[in-house]
């Protein structure tokens, strides 16, 4: 039998990258801000219609990065519903995460129980674009101006996702990209931070190098999380591809949408909320009619091959580190607290084939009429 990942990796045609490889081994240049991670810079700018990017060896540092560099403290308001990396970049930061919960009819935080939850300790909002859908941008900016609060947005699954004719990563302060193997457009590892102004952007590049001014002044305590010049050659190669591996996504959640309309106890994912969606993600919701729980469905869908994941569950506050961040997670996070019990992400990525979705719709259908 074979297996069905919940994501597989692009990979560029190697031909591509040994163009690129060619110049590293012809420079000798390796890292710290060569010229195929300024090329890269650049170009991913270009194409994301963004000012200025900050190219990083992953999401996780460059979140914590964005933080430093915006001299956030004390409490940060932010969602459950994610990857435990949104909460690291603040505790590694010494800062407090206060989880505000997630709307009813969204993946995302609730700006009114953002307001519920700001104290005279809250310096920032941290959301997250969960599945690249986005947050509410606007609601969540009239809250930051009226409390004064820095605004960074986790875009770690938003790559190249577009609102009317902004790019989503054109809101808040500063926004965070991963380009992780299982992400939409990957260097293997790697991430990026996205800025708005030039003075910021040097800020974000010094400190991700060291805290270095010149050779004998450090201006900042700095780290060291720059990518390297591999890192960015595998980038520059991608990037050649993605509206391919991106149109190919498209056809994969589509014909979800086809193959998965006459279940009835199954929500699916609409795109309608925004100009061009990245597809990074298929997160199936089940509903409560469902005569089977979601984690029935998952385990019944291994024994076919097929290895959905329950993104994101457990939800942050549940992990026995960060329960001290939450008093009553059903109590206080209700919605989030049902996403993480109803959400099963099924496999998308640009090399399934049609075929194969056809596969796990029939094993989905078979397994919900059971
Ligand atoms: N913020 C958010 C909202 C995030 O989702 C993430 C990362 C971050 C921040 C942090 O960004 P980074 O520091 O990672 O750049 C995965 C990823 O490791 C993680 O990057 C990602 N989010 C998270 C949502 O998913 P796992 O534990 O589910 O990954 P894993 O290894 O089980 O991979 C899933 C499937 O992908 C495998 O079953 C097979 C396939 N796969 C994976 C890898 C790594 C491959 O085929 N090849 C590969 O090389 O966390």
């Amino acid at each position: 039998m074979k297996e069905i990942f919940v994501t597989r990796p692009d990979l560029p045609p190697i031909n591509d990258l040994l163009i690129h490889l060619q110049r590293i081994w012809s420079s000798g240049i390796l890292t710290n801000g060569g010229p195929l991670h300024q090329e890269l810079e650049h170009n991913l700018a270009s194409y994301l219609k963004v000012p200025y990017v900050s190219l990083f060896c992953n999401g996780t540092m460059a979140l914590a990065t964005a933080l430093k560099v915006l001299g956030i403290r004390g409490e940060v308001i932010t969602t459950p519903f994610t990857f435990v990396a949104t909460t690291e970049a603040l505790t590694w930061n010494g800062l407090i995460p206060v989880y505000a919960d997630t709307g009813t009819d969204s993946f995302n935080i609730c700006p009114a129980d953002i307001e519920r939850k700001i104290t005279s300790n809250t310096s920032a909002i941290l959301g997250v674009h969960c599945y690249g859908f986005p947050c509410d941008t606007q609601a969540i900016k009239e809250i930051a101006d009226n409390f004064n609060l820095a605004v960074l947005y986790d875009a770690a699954h938003a790559f190249g996702v577009s609102c009317d004719c902004e790019s989503l990563l054109s809101h808040g302060d500063l926004s965070v990209l991963s380009f992780h193997a299982t992400k939409v457009f990957n260097t293997f590892e790697g991430g990026a931070i996205v800025s708005h102004d030039i003075s910021t952007k040097k800020r974000i590049d010094r400190i991700k190098n060291f805290g270095f001014i010149n050779e004998t002044t450090i201006g900042v305590a700095g780290i060291n999380a720059k990518m390297s010049e591999i890192n960015a050659a595998i980038g520059l190669a991608q990037l050649a591809h993605i509206e391919s591996y991106i149109e190919k996504r498209k056809e994969v959640a589509q014909r979800y949408a086809v193959r998965l309309s006459c279940l009835k106890h199954v929500t699916m994912p609409s795109y309608d909320s925004v100009k061009s969606h990245n597809y990074s993600y298929f997160p199936l919701l089940i509903n409560q009619s469902s005569p089977l729980s979601r984690d029935e469905i998952y385990s019944s869908l291994r024994e076919f091959g097929i290895f959905s994941r329950r993104y994101f569950y457990p939800l942050i506050p549940e992990f026995t580190l960060y329960r001290e961040f939450c008093d009553d997670i059903s109590r206080d996070l209700p919605n989030a607290f049902f996403l993480s019990r109803k959400v099963l992400c099924l496999p998308l990525y640009s090399s399934l084939a049609l075929e194969e979705v056809d596969y796990i719709a029939d094993k989905l259908t078979i397994i919900l009429s059971s």
